[in-house]
């Protein structure tokens, strides 16, 4: 059967870096499934599967075209059953959503702010002038001055992981003694900072370090698959 992952990379097709994505290159992992990686560079999405998607992850599943990380997950959750739950059941999938929400309104709009222009810096010409055009639009402002503007904010960041923090001094994962799907959730934007920009995000010590560790750690060490930046 195919199953084909498209994913996002800049001029370097070996590094993938959609937060994205690294959440289902995870989800996939813990389920043990094997999958093609089509890595692609932000024109050519709409282009893929004859314009399937205007984003990535995009998953072909042998006749199945899933778009959306949290969708992705609950399609192998559905579909393969009998292998390693991604959700604990129904009340996981109810509790990542709110994990998702946070990520997305917190972590995502802090980290975006520093590696904005990294992403930048490591697209191919058409893709940075594609890239450029559209975060300006989005952010009412050049990538430099919303780089400018969030300088500050890696201070505030550790604070703002304090709920994971204190979660994590209880338990090594979100999903308890286990991973689930919530961890691959926060692991992907971290992991975008990773391998985009040299800049350090995370500090040693903190419990948040030692979990995305772990978490690099996971099935076989996918996570290190893509060097850091
Ligand atoms: N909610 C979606 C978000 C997907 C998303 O925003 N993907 C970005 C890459 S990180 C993308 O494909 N952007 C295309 C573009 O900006 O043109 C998910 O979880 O999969």
């Amino acid at each position: 059967m195919t199953r084909i992952l498209y994913a996002l990379a800049g001029a370097d097709r070996s590094r993938p870096f959609s937060p994205h994505v690294w959440k289902v290159v995870l989800a996939l992992a813990h389920k043990g499934l094997p999958y093609e990686t089509a890595a692609v560079g932000f024109t050519d999405i709409p282009a893929i599967e004859g314009g399937a998607t205007k984003t990535v992850p995009l998953l072909r599943d042998g006749d199945r075209l899933i778009v959306d990380s949290f969708a992705i997950a609950l399609h192998l959750e559905e579909t393969y059953p009998d292998r390693p739950s991604l959700f604990g059941g129904e009340g996981g999938k109810v509790l990542s959503r709110f994990v998702e929400s946070w990520s997305q309104t917190v972590l995502h709009t802090a980290l975006v702010r520093f590696v904005l222009l990294d992403i930048h810096d490591c697209l191919g010409p058409e893709d940075q002038a594609y890239f450029r055009r559209s975060r300006e639009v989005r952010f009412g402002k050049s990538l430099e001055a919303v780089v400018e503007a969030g300088a500050g904010e890696i201070e505030t960041l550790a604070a703002k992981l304090e709920p994971l923090r204190v979660l994590l001094g209880k338990q090594p994962y979100f999903g308890g003694e286990t991973p689930s799907f919530a961890d691959y959730i926060v692991f992907g934007p971290l992991q975008w900072a990773r391998i985009v920009s040299p800049k350090t995000i995370l500090a040693a010590g903190d419990p948040v370090t030692d979990w995305f560790e772990r978490c690099l750690n996971l099935h076989g060490g996918v996570g290190r698959s893509v060097t850091a930046a």
